[in-house]
């Protein structure tokens, strides 16, 4: 009997509330809180095939031992400005968290979410004293930050995991402008879902860095998984969710449920974002406001752009500026294309995650001349003409991104067989949660391949010399059992996303996570740079926790 049978009898023992079962106390904790079905999308059952089953893990929700009333409320993040040479104690810890008038045991860095915001100089060195002091391993990835490998935070590659109630000194130094993120590099399906990340705020020198605004926003935009006012309990095992990645249904920006911001008729804001989701890719406007596109992880475009929409893929960031022409409210939106698995249906979804408050008084300064100006950068594209050369250069080394099941559930195997018929070049909702609830990482393994080698995942050992300009393929394959897009990224280093399906990529910017959507080839120009060990892996949290990762090592 595989252990989704032996759930599914542990689940079938399970009757309605008010019943002897459900009063007994003596049941383990799988049967009280996996047994709870989990929020499927209006007008969908779950398959028959798969009523009754539970996840084959033990459920972890944070804090189990606290007594939450004991613990202190979670706070916004505060902007903390650092100077180089300066030292930041982060703790990470558990904190009560209040959503939509429910409180919960989560977690949070220095009691915030997100965490304090590190605003420091290009070029500034800090000292970080981390400090663990919740339930789990954890340590801090400084993301898209090209630092010391002995400081990148990557559990299993530069350090090990620092255990509950231990410390580790991460020195971070910051070589590039822009903005940048950090998060726990273990269980990042628990601890990054439960509250644990935060960004830097890497400022140049040139004042006249970006385009004038009047005001900045830095906005992190994440998801929740709930079923009415309780938390989806997690694999403490390993990731469950490990088809498509936990999509939330309550959309969260800086850890909150509503966003609102008052602005002046006129005013230029410059939002800085951040998708700290576990799987979901974002389609971000600002209710017709226009919409410019100045920079991305870690350097600005060489050409600013007016667009109508961001897309953001887990752990990806935007730098954009809009500006609010006329008084009224212009909604915050997500909008995408939803497709439902069980119906074979697209369908459009939008939803609202705040909104921008313009009242009639004029903006001062007024910056509207500057904003209706796209700016070339022209110390970018020098930088990355440097680079050019090797643009048409065969590939150094080649991935193919796919996935292997053992020990699904039938019905999810029967479904998979005849769903993969049709696929999206990127899911943009969970349109299968059912399914996807049931995956753990014990039955499904997401894989890089190397095409030289056949290698898989950590098999994988590639070496190659410091200052060499790698160019990387990567083609995610349409016709594995469930495809699905996958932001890649690669630690410690910088690269260009020079083509995707054979099309050159005419406004470019270095970039430390790309998006891979399904059946498409992306050519990746690696500056490797940074002498180390660096992960590349899959952003989407339960795609790494199934095995989606490798190293590259930089000598
Ligand atoms: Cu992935």
């Amino acid at each position: 009997m595989n252990r989704i049978a032996a759930c599914c009898v542990g689940a079938a023992l399970l009757a309605a509330p008010g019943s002897a079962r459900a009063q007994d106390t003596s049941h383990d904790m799988r049967d009280m809180n996996m047994a709870m079905p989990i929020p499927m999308p209006a007008g969908m059952k779950m398959m028959p095939g798969l009523v009754g089953l539970v996840p084959p893990v033990t459920p972890f929700l944070p804090g189990a031992a606290a007594q939450l009333a004991q613990l202190p409320e979670a706070m916004p993040g505060t902007i903390t400005p650092l100077g180089n040479g300066d030292t930041l104690d982060l703790t990470a810890s558990l904190v009560r968290r209040t959503i939509k008038g429910h409180a919960y045991a989560m977690y949070a860095f220095n009691r915030q979410v997100p965490g304090p915001l590190i605003r420091v100089a290009q070029n500034a060195t800090i000292t970080v004293r981390f400090h663990n002091r919740i339930d789990l391993p954890s340590s801090v990835h400084w993301h898209g930050v090209r630092l010391d490998n002995a400081s990148d935070g990557a559990v299993g590659v530069t350090q090990q995991a620092v255990a509950p109630g231990a410390d580790y000194t991460y020195t971070v130094h910051f070589p590039d402008a822009g903005i940048y993120w950090y998060h726990p590099h273990v269980r990042e399906d628990i601890e990054q879902a439960m509250g644990l990340f935060g960004n830097m705020l890497v400022d140049a020198p040139d004042h006249d860095y970006y385009s004038p605004a009047n005001q900045e926003q830095v906005l992190t935009l994440g998801d929740l998984l709930m079923q009415a006012d309780t938390l989806i309990p997690f694999g403490k095992e390993g990731p469950d969710f490990a088809l498509m990645g936990r999509v939330g249904n309550v959309l969260l920006v800086n850890g909150e449920p509503g966003y609102s911001l008052r602005v002046h008729q006129g005013e230029v804001v410059r939002f800085y974002l951040t998708n700290v989701s576990s799987s979901r890719t974002w389609n971000i406007s600002f209710g017709g406001a226009r919409i410019k596109v100045l920079a991305s992880d870690v350097s600005r475009f060489e050409h600013e752009e007016f667009v109508p929409s961001v897309v953001l893929a887990p752990a990806e960031r935007y730098i954009v500026e809009v500006r609010f022409d006329h008084a009224g409210t212009f909604p915050l939106v997500n909008a995408v294309q939803a497709i439902n698995h069980f119906r074979g249906e697209f369908e459009p979804e939008v939803d609202t995650l705040g909104s921008v408050i313009v009242d009639d008084a004029p903006a001062r300064p007024d910056h509207g001349a500057a904003f209706a100006m796209l700016r070339s950068n022209d110390s970018v594209t020098r930088d990355i003409d440097r680079y050019r050369p090797y643009f048409d250069k065969p590939p150094d080394k080649t991935l193919t991104l796919t996935v292997r099941p053992a020990g699904l559930p039938l019905a999810t195997v029967q479904f998979m067989t005849i769903d993969t018929a049709y696929y999206a070049p990127v899911e943009w909702v969970d349109g299968m949660p059912d399914m996807n609830w049931l995956s753990t990482s014990g039955e499904v393994r997401w894989m890089f391949r190397d095409n030289a080698t056949g290698k898989e995942n950590e098999a994988i050992d590639w070496h190659v010399k410091r200052g060499s300009v790698v160019k990387l393929r990567i083609f995610n394959d349409p016709t594995s059992f469930h495809p699905m897009q996958h932001p890649i990224h690669l630690h410690g280093q910088r690269m260009l996303v020079i083509s995707r399906d054979g099309v050159p990529t005419r406004n470019l910017a270095w970039k430390d996570t790309a998006l891979v959507p399904v059946g498409s080839t992306v050519d990746l120009l690696i500056d490797a740079s940074n002498p180390g060990d660096w992960m590349l892996h899959c952003h989407i949290a339960e795609h790494l926790g199934a095995g989606m990762m490798m190293v590259m090592h930089v000598e």
